[in-house]
């Protein structure tokens, strides 16, 4: 605990308060030397004319700041008008409407927390969201706070010549004796989490965007020298991105530029800091050599993102925190969209759910399980969740499905009508969208107060004298902290019926004329709830909630219907799907047949399916990469009541093998037909040949015996001209105990030490390897030279990457991976405490292990707890999980 009697205050939704001050405008002056900085702060300030207190001290927050100043209008506060203590600066006596000016002193040299200011590769650079503006200087540094701010920077002329902050520049100053000033205006009042600063040497590259009203804005991407050779992708998707945001939503940008700034020490992904975002490299850079598919899909899905919340975030931003989801819910809802328009729909939606459900539905079921507007929180920043994001997206893709596509438009555009220029609530939302729509949402709403996954079984049955289809839903959702009970959801629910040969008949409710043949979209609104279909010649076969129409999980189906579905589904998604749930059944039998020491082979019946698909011309490429790969080991354990690690891993590379064996030749053909050697591109056509290309490789790699399968794999990964291509050759070598395995990956180490995003690849896929002896490989690795837990992409490469992405070495039976987890947990937990408790998360993950596991995982947390000087951040994720 951060103190050692009292545990960390818990911050509740049901005691916001409105503020008892407002800032009108603020005027910030940074001096940037080696030796720390000083940070001037002139507050234009009133009493909130909405509150009563006329007698209401001002309490500003502030942390680790060592105040040197303080004037009210103009004259020095004598010690009597204030206090100071660890987190707040108070001032009592204060007038209607005043100016304070606040000196602080700051050591950004010595900040590894990466919130607040802090240097990275000799460069400043901030990150304020949610509370870093705090570690600046004292500030009312809350959401609902929106203020105007002028930013001055003086820093060494040679060391920083790039000087940024929000808005616009207004002017350069050289001072002399190798000093020079730039000052910034940002027009549109903030709150501070989206104040940005950055000093440092930097090339940018520039580019510029017209839009539909005819301004031109500048575009600039900042990196260090040298990077700026891989931006050209971010560049595009941004440009992609302004013009998709004014097409689909009618947004415009709003300033005359537009900059991101790449850095290499970053928590997160990227920060939407007002015409200023910041960049994880991780999220911005990217190159045919450097980088994957799957990293250039990141980037350009995160350069929207971030763009994305000038409208949602900046414009419109969150009353409090507990309204996170109101931004990030709908902002990622809409970089999925603009996604799924860039490339494949249906991959991006099956990519998407897939990790709805490899993150999200985990954190659902386990100890700290929260909804998507929390009501309380200990420290904000565990709150960054996938149930905030992705479940926050799929609830609003929910209210798309259930209002469509138009009237979701008139409830956005009534959105920004109310709310513009404010700092609103998810409640405001949903309100702008029932009152356009003509929807009642009254029901919806419990999606954003009820934590866990609705659970769902299905029902049917036909009466052939009337033609008569009747399908029973039945929904629950299990208990979780600090909910017991549970209410019934609105849940759309998207459906089709497909003939015997798989075409889609009319979705006829009993009593209504025949609508067009094709999904249609219904309500499931209580507990129990039958829907009767008439006008139909045969028991049709039902394709349910396609296109994963509300994060649910439904109870397996009867297997014909799944491999009907596979075979025959319109639906893209649904026939990913019912692929997947096939393979679980098959597999989970496995896993069951193992574990009772009986025989079992992988169903003849689902390889011959799975072969039929792969060279199916009617198939993109991409998808076909989608449905011939099994479940992941982490969902297949997440369908198990107590999880059979070894079970699992052995069952699925059982299965895998026997796919390689059976459809050995069709799998080398589809590789070579989709062997492409010409002009790099990252068009869908191109990913997706690459996708499948390598899903084929995948299989043949596991053929050990195969002498041409392994000159396949090693030439791949010894000669391949991208990255993607290298790196799934490297994914195949990494499971096999080969003699080249050790010079590959000293090669590839070799050739690229010197790209800090690809040595982080090589880290990653050390720990991903499933051979005896990874994790004394990995305590190895934490000893390379290039390893350093400083370095949140670093250290994620290693560490998380064996707890997310290696259940079979993390789960080791003798406890040594969780033991490993929490050593690294408690070296960072000082020095960056947001990275140690994300990374301390899996280890909570307890509930379904056996007796065994269960023990060694809590042993660990109890030590974490035990441990003295624990941040807010750990305590909080320890202690929730260990409940
Ligand atoms: N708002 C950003 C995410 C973000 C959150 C917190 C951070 O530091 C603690 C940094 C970034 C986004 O959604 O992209
Ligand atoms: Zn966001």
């Amino acid at each position: 605990m951060p103190d050692s009697s009292t545990p960390p205050r818990t911050i509740r939704l049901a005691d916001y308060r409105l503020p008892d001050f407002l800032i009108d405008a603020v005027d910030l002056a940074f001096d940037l030397r080696e030796d720390g900085a000083t940070v001037t702060s002139r507050l234009t300030m009133r009493r909130n004319p909405a509150t009563s207190d006329p007698a209401a001290p001002l309490v500003l927050d502030g942390q680790d700041l060592k105040l040197t100043g303080i004037a009210l209008d103009g004259e020095a506060l004598g010690a009597n008008r204030y206090t100071v203590d660890a987190e707040h600066l108070t001032v009592t006596d204060l007038p209607g409407v005043f100016t304070l000016d606040i000196t602080t002193e700051i050591a950004p040299q010595q900040n590894t927390t990466m919130q607040g200011l802090y240097t990275s590769g000799g460069n400043f650079c901030t990150q304020c969201e949610a509370e870093g503006f705090r570690h600046i200087t004292y500030y009312l540094d809350r959401p609902d706070i929106l203020a105007r701010y002028t930013t001055t920077i003086v820093a060494d002329k040679a060391k920083y010549p790039v000087l940024l902050s929000n808005g616009n520049p207004v002017e350069t100053t050289d001072l002399g004796g190798g000093r020079h000033r730039a000052k910034w205006e940002d027009p549109f009042p903030k709150p501070s989490y989206l104040f940005a600063l950055v000093a440092g040497d930097l090339v940018a590259v520039e580019d510029s965007f017209t839009t539909r009203s005819g301004r031109d804005i500048a575009l600039k991407i900042f990196t260090r020298r040298g990077d700026h050779t891989k931006v050209d992708h971010a560049m595009r998707a941004l440009k992609a991105s302004m013009a998709w945001d004014e097409q689909v939503y009618g947004f415009e940008y709003d300033l005359d530029l537009f900059m991101i700034v790449a850095v290499s020490d970053f928590n997160m992904g990227a920060m939407e800091n007002k015409g200023l975002n910041i960049f994880n490299t991780a999220l911005v850079l990217a190159s045919r050599e450097t980088a994957t598919d799957g990293d250039f899909q990141r980037v350009e899905s995160v350069v929207a993102h971030e763009y994305f919340h000038n409208w949602t975030g900046n414009r419109i931003t969150c009353r409090d925190w507990f309204q996170l989801s109101l931004k990030e819910g709908l902002t990622v809802f809409r970089d999925q969209e603009f996604s799924g328009d860039m490339n494949s729909r249906p991959v991006q939606r099956i990519t998407d759910v897939r990790r709805l459900r490899a993150i999200q539905f985990p954190e659902d079921g386990g100890p700290i399980a929260h909804p998507i507007r929390p009501e309380s929180y200990i420290e904000i920043n565990n709150f960054y969740t996938p149930t905030v994001y992705e479940k926050g997206a799929e609830v609003i893709r929910m209210i798309h499905t259930l209002i469509g596509p138009e009237r979701y438009r008139k409830g956005m555009d009534l959105y920004v009508a109310r709310h513009d220029g404010q700092a609103a609530t998810c409640e405001n939302f949903v309100a702008a969208m029932e009152d356009a729509s003509g929807t009642d949402l009254k029901l919806f709403r419990r999606w954003y107060s009820q934590a866990g996954t609705p659970e769902i079984v299905v029902e049917d049955s036909w009466d052939d004298a009337a033609g008569r289809y009747s399908l029973t839903l039945r929904q629950s959702t299990g208990p979780t902290p600090g909910q017991p009970d549970k209410q019934p959801l609105h849940i759309p629910f998207a459906l089709g019926l497909l003939d015997a040969q798989g075409r889609d008949l009319p979705v006829r409710l009993a009593g209504e004329a025949a609508p067009a043949a094709g999904t249609r979209v219904l309500s499931l609104t209580a507990a129990e709830q039958r829907f009767d279909f008439d006008g139909l010649a045969a028991r049709p076969v039902p394709s349910l909630f396609r296109g994963f129409s509300a994060p649910i999980k439904l109870a397996p189906q009867p297997r014909d219907r799944l491999a009907f579905l596979f075979a025959h589904d319109s639906d893209p998604f649904n026939r990913w799907e019912a692929g997947q749930q096939l393979a679980t059944q098959l597999l989970l039998e496995g896993v069951a047949a193992r574990k009772a020491g009986q025989d079992w082979r992988l169903d003849a019946e689902f390889v011959a399916a799975i072969g039929r698909l792969l060279d199916d011309p009617a198939l993109d490429a991409a998808f076909i990469a989608e449905a011939t790969a099994l479940p992941g080991e982490s969902f297949l354990a997440d369908q198990m009541r107590v999880i059979d690690v070894e079970g699992i891993h052995a069952v699925r590379e059982a299965a895998r093998l026997a796919v390689a064996t059976a459809l050995r030749d069709r799998l080398l053909a589809v590789y070579r037909a989709n062997d492409d050697h010409g002009p790099f591109d990252v068009s869908a056509a191109a990913v997706g040949k690459r996708a499948l290309k390598n899903a084929a490789l995948s299989y043949l790699g596991l053929l050990r015996d195969d002498a041409e399968a392994t000159a396949l794999v090693l030439a791949q990964a010894r000669g391949a001209q991208t990255m993607t291509d290298v790196l799934a050759a490297l994914t195949v070598l990494r499971d096999r105990d080969i003699p080249e395995r050790a010079q590959v990956l000293q090669d590839f180490y070799d050739r690229w030490q010197d790209e800090p995003l690809v040595i982080d690849k090589w880290f990653a896929l050390q720990a991903t390897s499933s051979l005896p002896g990874t994790l004394d490989a990995i305590r190895a690795l934490t000893r390379h030279p290039a390893f350093t837990l400083r370095n949140p992409n670093r250290a994620r490469a290693l560490i998380s990457s064996l707890a997310m992405g290696n259940p079979l070495h993390f789960h080791a039976a003798d406890g040594a991976g969780y033991a490993f987890l929490a050593d690294q947990v408690l070296a960072l937990n000082a020095a960056n405490p947001q990275l140690a408790a994300r990374i301390l998360v899996p280890l909570g993950r307890w509930q379904r292990h056996d007796p065994g596991r269960q023990a060694a995982m809590q042993a660990q947390l109890d030590r974490i707890l035990a441990a003295p000087d624990l941040s807010r951040d750990v305590y909080e994720i320890a202690a929730k999980s260990r409940a």
